[in-house]
């Protein structure tokens, strides 16, 4: 997996569960009075992991594809011996994206192996056919979503 892409990265962990952040880099701050205003929205949601995976990374992806390459942010955390994990992905330009997470155990890299976790928002560890999260404007997007095993 290439890890390209735009924006930064802020980690926070809190209490019983990790919140792991992504926030935009913002817009066209030079040009604040131009006639096309991007809007931005947010999404949030728990990541929800099959087994404790303790000292690997999780991470969270949102893009416009699933090919897991070129993606738009990705957000990391740490892992606990924790089973349910927050994120938070805001500034995003409002579209459709989809949303994964994932557990690459003893191996930060993919292609995803057996053993590893992966999961789409509504879909599993199986891509959706289409993005299927909808980033609003100014709205908050919650999309829950759960690990399965790789077989
Ligand atoms: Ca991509």
């Amino acid at each position: 997996m290439k890890h390209r892409m735009r924006g930064f990265i802020a980690l926070v962990i809190l209490g019983g569960f990790g919140l792991f952040i992504w926030s935009g880099c913002g817009g066209d701050d030079d040009n604040p009075v131009s006639g096309n205003i991007p809007k931005f929205g947010a999404v949030t949601g728990i990541v929800t992991l099959p087994h404790a995976t303790k000292g690997e990374v999780l991470w969270a992806i949102i893009d416009d594809d699933a090919d897991g390459e070129e993606y738009y942010a990705v957000a990391w955390t740490n892992c606990e011996d924790y089973l349910t994990y927050e994120y938070l992905f805001t500034h995003v330009p409002v579209g459709k994206y989809y949303v994964y997470a994932g557990v690459f155990i003893g191996d930060s890299d993919g292609p995803p192996e057996k053993g590893d976790l992966l999961g789409y928002y509504g879909t599993g560890r199986t891509p959706p056919n289409s993005a299927n999260v909808i980033i609003a404007d100014s709205d908050t997007t919650l999309c829950n979503i759960t690990l399965e095993v790789i077989p």
